[in-house]
C-alpha cells in the first residue's frame, strides 16, 4: 500500500484521509484508510464472535476494480456494443451488474424518524446503579461500546435538520449480555397515551395526503386538527412549541426514556425509573429565525455539527441518570400515574441520580451501513431492565421488530454488522432472506439430543433475562383507560409556567406562527380553547397574534406549581465545538487574527476566517467568504478592522444586504451578518481600528450587552466567556418588560 500522508485539517470537514493529487492517479494502490475521526461497527461474525480484524477489513479490498464476484475489470467507461455506433449487447455482464445494482440501492426510509445522524462512542458506568439494577453494563467501571442515532420525527430522509420537531435520541449499548436499546426522545412526554393512536398522530402530523405538503413540520391543519381534538397531545405539543423543538445541536439536547421502566437488582428487588441523558454541553436552542435561515443556508446543520465536533476532538458527552421511584402496586408517584407517558416527574420530586457517562468519539465510516441500517428495538432488553404496563410502551414492543422486516428486507436484520450483538448468539432462528450465518448442527429445536441438547436455557446465575414477576390485578377485558389518564392540562401549565419570560414569549410566538399557517379558522379556535385550559396569559398572547378573542377555560385542576429544572436560560457551559466567525478585510492586522485563532483553538472552539474573497489574505487562510458565509454558522462573531465593500458587493441592491437606506461603510453582507448576530443575541466583538464603522453600521456600541470592543487579547478572552453563556440573554426584549 502507498505511504499515506495523513491530513491535518485546519477546520473540520475534510473529505478523505489523503489530500487529492491534481492529476488522476495511475499507479495501482489499495483503498485509503478511514479518516482519523471515523470508526465502524466491531468486526464480529453474525453470531457474535469477534474476528479481531480492523473495521476497514470489511470494506472494499484490493488495488483493482472488480465485478461483484471478484473478476478484475479493464474498462468501466464503455458498454459492450455491436460496433462503435451500434446497439448495446445484452451479453454485457458488467453493464447489467452495475446498472441493476444501482437500480436497487435504495431501501424504504423509516416511517418516522427518517432523517438522522449517528455516532459511535463508549459508556462507562460509575456503579451508582449497582444497588438497583443487576445489568452488567451498569456495574462500576464497566465500559460498553455504544452507537447513537439522533433524528427528527416528521421529515423525510432528505428534509432539513432545523424543523420544529421532537428529536429522537436512540442509544444502543453493545453489552456483554446482549444489545440494550434505549430508544428515547429529547422531550420527556409523548403525544399519546396508548400506542393504538400512533398511526393517527403520525398521519395527522405528516404532510397532507393529497399534495404531500408541508414537509417536516407541524404548522398545518391536520396536525392541529388532531392535537386540538385529542387533547392528551397538548403536553408534548407545548414542549415542541418551546425552544426544545429547535435545539442548537444534537450535542446540546437532553434525552429521556419517556416511559417508566422496572429495574431489578441481583436480589430481585425492583424499583421504577425514568431515564435521563444530561448533556455536559448544556441544553441550548436556536431562535426561530435562526432555524428558518439554517434550513435554507445549511439544511444539514445538526448533522454537520455533530460530525465536525467529533472530527475536531470536541467529543460530546452525556451523563446517564435515573429518577428512582418505589415499585408500588398503583405505580403512582406523588400523584403522577407512572404509566401515563404524557406525564413527567419533576426533578424536584425525584432527583436525577447519575449512573454513568457516555462519550461519542467516532463518526460512522459509512452512513448507509451504520446510520441507515441500524435497527433499534425497544424490546432489546438485558437482565435487570424490564418494561412496565405503559400502554404506549407495550405497543412499541411490537412495532420496532415488525417495521424492520419491510425496511431492511427480511427477518435477518439483526445480522447486519451494526446490529450484531457483542455476545454469543444461539437463537435457533434459521434461514430467511440475507442469512449471513452458516449454522451447523442437525437439531435447531428444543428439546433435542442430536445436537447434544444444545442450546440450553439459562438460569438466573447464568445471566438469563428474567421477565420480572409483577402482579396483574383482576380486571375486565375492555378498551378503556384509567381515570388517572384524564388530566391533559395541569402538567402542561407547570411546564409553561416554569419557563423564563423570554422562553414563554418564544412559546407564544411559535403557537401564533403555527396556527396562522392553518387554513381553517375552526381549528385555530379549537386549539385556542386548549390553550385557555392551560394558561390564560399564553392563550391571550396567541389569540392577539391571530386576531381572535381568547376563550375562557372550561376545566379546573389543582395548580401543580413550577419546576426550576425546566428552563434553559442561565448558566455557563463548555465551549468546545462552538464556531467563532472572524471577519476580516484586505490589509487586516494578521497578528490580531492569529491571537483570536490561537485563543479559540486552545478552548476547542473552531475559528473560521471570513474574508472578502477565498484563498488567502496575507498569510491568513480564508475559510468562508462574505458571499458564502451565513450567520447561523457562527456562535459568535468578531469584526477585525475596517470591512469595506468587496468588489463583488452590490452595495445598493445586494439581496443579502438588508442594510436599510443610509450609506454604510462596511460590506453589505458583513452588515447583514452582524445584524443577524445581534438579533440572535450572539456575542459580537470588534477589534480596533475600525470598530466604529462595522458596529455603527448596525447601530450597536461596545456598551451593549454581549458586545466587546478592544485589543485582540481582550476580545478573545471576553468572547470565550460570552460563548459559554450561549446567548446575551438580556438582549431579548421580553413582553414581561413591556
Ligand atoms: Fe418510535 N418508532 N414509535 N417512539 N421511535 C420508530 O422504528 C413507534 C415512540 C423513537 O434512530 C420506528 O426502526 C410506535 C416513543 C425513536 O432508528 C417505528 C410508537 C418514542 C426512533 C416506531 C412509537 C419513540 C423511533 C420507525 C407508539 C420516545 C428512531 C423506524 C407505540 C420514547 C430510532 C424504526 C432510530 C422509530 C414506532 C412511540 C422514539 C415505526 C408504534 C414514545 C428515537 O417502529
Amino acid at each position: 500500500m502507498a505511504t499515506i500522508k495523513k491530513r491535518k485539517p485546519p477546520v473540520p470537514g475534510v473529505p478523505s484521509s489523503e489530500a487529492p493529487s491534481y492529476e488522476e492517479p495511475t499507479t495501482p494502490a489499495g483503498p485509503l484508510p478511514p479518516k482519523d475521526d471515523q470508526g465502524g461497527p466491531d468486526t464480529l461474525t453474525p453470531t457474535g464472535v469477534s474476528t479481531g480484524q480492523p473495521p476497514e477489513s470489511v470494506g472494499q479490498q484490493g488495488e483493482f476494480l472488480t465485478t461483484a464476484h471478484g473478476a478484475r475489470l479493464s474498462d468501466t467507461d464503455h458498454s459492450l456494443r455491436a460496433g462503435r455506433r451500434g446497439p448495446t449487447l445484452l451479453q454485457d455482464h458488467h453493464l447489467r451488474e452495475k446498472v441493476s445494482h444501482f437500480d436497487h440501492e435504495r431501501i424504504p426510509e423509516r416511517v418516522v424518524h427518517a432523517r438522522g445522524a449517528g455516532a459511535h462512542g463508549v459508556f462507562e458506568a460509575n456503579g451508582a446503579a449497582e444497588g438497583i439494577c443487576q445489568a452488567g453494563f451498569l456495574q462500576s467501571g464497566v465500559e460498553t461500546p455504544v452507537f447513537v442515532r439522533f433524528s427528527t420525527v416528521l421529515g423525510s430522509r432528505g428534509s432539513a435538520d432545523l424543523a420544529r420537531d421532537t428529536r429522537g435520541f436512540a442509544t444502543r449499548f453493545y453489552t456483554a449480555e446482549g444489545n440494550y436499546d434505549l430508544v428515547g426522545n429529547n422531550i420527556p412526554v409523548f403525544f399519546i397515551q396508548d400506542g393504538i393512536k400512533f398511526p393517527d398522530i403520525i398521519h395527522a402530523a405528516k404532510p397532507h395526503p393529497d399534495r404531500e405538503i408541508p414537509q417536516a413540520q407541524s404548522a398545518h391543519d391536520t396536525f392541529w386538527d388532531f392535537a386540538s381534538l385529542h387533547t392528551e397531545a397538548q403536553a408534548h405539543t407545548m414542549w415542541n412549541m418551546s425552544d426544545r423543538g429547535i435545539p442548537r445541536s444534537f450535542r446540546t439536547m437532553e434525552g429521556f426514556g419517556v416511559h417508566t421502566w422496572r429495574l431489578a437488582n441481583a436480589d430481585g428487588e425492583t424499583c421504577l425509573v425514568k431515564f435521563h441523558w444530561k448533556p455536559r454541553q448544556g441544553v441550548h436552542s436556536v431562535t426561530w429565525e435562526e432555524a428558518q435561515l439554517s434550513n435554507g443556508y445549511d439544511p444539514d446543520y445538526h448533522r454537520r455539527d455533530l460530525a465536525d465536533a467529533i472530527e475536531g476532538g470536541a467529543y460530546p458527552t452525556w451523563d446517564l441518570g435515573v429518577q428512582v421511584m418505589p415499585d408500588t402496586e398503583d405505580q403512582t408517584f406523588e400523584g403522577i400515574d407512572l404509566l401515563d407517558p404524557t406525564k413527567f416527574v419533576p426533578e424536584e420530586l425525584a432527583p436525577v441520580q447519575l449512573i454513568g457517562t457516555m462519550t461519542l468519539n467516532a463518526n460512522p465510516t459509512n452512513y448507509f451501513a451504520e446510520t441507515e441500517q441500524v435497527a433499534f428495538n425497544v424490546s432489546n432488553l438485558v437482565p435487570g431492565i424490564d418494561v412496565t404496563n405503559d400502554p404506549l410502551l407495550q405497543a412499541r414492543l411490537f412495532s420496532y421488530l415488525d417495521t424492520q422486516i419491510t425496511r431492511l428486507g427480511g427477518p435477518n436484520w439483526n445480522q447486519l454488522p451494526i446490529n450484531r450483538a457483542h455476545a454469543p448468539i444461539n437463537d435457533m432462528l434459521r434461514d430467511g432472506f440475507h442469512q449471513d450465518a452458516v449454522h451447523g448442527g442437525a437439531a435447531p429445536y428444543r428439546p433435542n439430543s442430536l445436537d447434544g441438547g444444545c442450546p440450553f436455557v439459562a438460569g438466573h446465575d447464568d445471566h438469563a433475562f428474567i421477565d420480572l414477576p409483577a402482579p396483574v390485578e383482576a380486571a375486565i377485558k375492555e378498551r378503556a383507560h384509567p381515570a388517572s389518564f384524564d388530566d391533559h392540562f395541569s402538567q402542561v401549565a407547570l411546564f409553561y409556567r416554569s419557563l423564563a419570560s423570554v422562553e414563554q414569549d418564544h412559546v407564544a410566538a411559535a403557537y401564533s406562527f403555527e396556527l396562522s399557517k392553518c387554513y381553517d379558522q375552526t381549528i385555530r379556535e379549537r386549539q385556542l380553547q386548549a390553550l385557555a385550559n392551560i394558561d390564560a396569559d399564553l392563550c391571550k398572547k396567541v389569540a392577539d397574534g391571530l386576531g381572535l378573542t381568547p376563550p375562557a377555560s372550561t376545566v379546573t385542576y389543582e395548580d401543580v406549581g413550577t419546576s426550576a429544572a425546566l428552563t434553559q436560560v442561565g448558566g455557563s457551559w463548555p465551549v468546545a465545538g462552538r464556531q467563532l466567525g472572524i471577519v476580516i478585510g484586505e490589509g487586516v492586522t494578521e497578528a490580531a487574527v492569529t491571537t483570536l485563532q490561537k485563543a479559540a483553538q486552545a478552548a476547542g472552539v473552531v475559528p473560521l476566517v471570513i474574508g472578502p474573497h477565498g484563498g488567502k489574505i496575507g498569510k491568513l487562510i480564508v475559510n468562508r467568504t462574505y458571499a458564502n458565509a451565513a450567520s447561523i454558522e457562527f456562535d459568535a462573531l468578531v469584526l477585525v478592522g475596517e470591512l469595506p465593500p468587496a468588489p463583488d458587493a452590490m452595495v445598493s441592491g445586494d439581496t443579502k444586504a438588508g442594510a436599510g437606506s443610509s450609506p454604510k461603510a462596511s460590506d453589505p453582507r458583513v452588515v447583514k451578518l452582524t445584524g443577524e448576530a445581534w438579533r440572535h443575541s450572539k456575542a459580537i466583538g470588534a477589534i480596533a481600528p475600525g470598530e466604529s464603522a462595522s458596529l455603527t453600521d448596525v447601530d450597536i456600541t461596545g456598551d451593549d450587552e454581549g458586545v466587546v470592543v478592544g485589543t485582540a487579547k481582550e476580545v478573545a478572552t471576553r468572547m470565550l466567556e460570552l460563548l459559554a453563556e450561549h446567548r446575551a440573554w438580556g438582549r431579548f426584549a421580553t413582553s414581561a418588560e413591556v
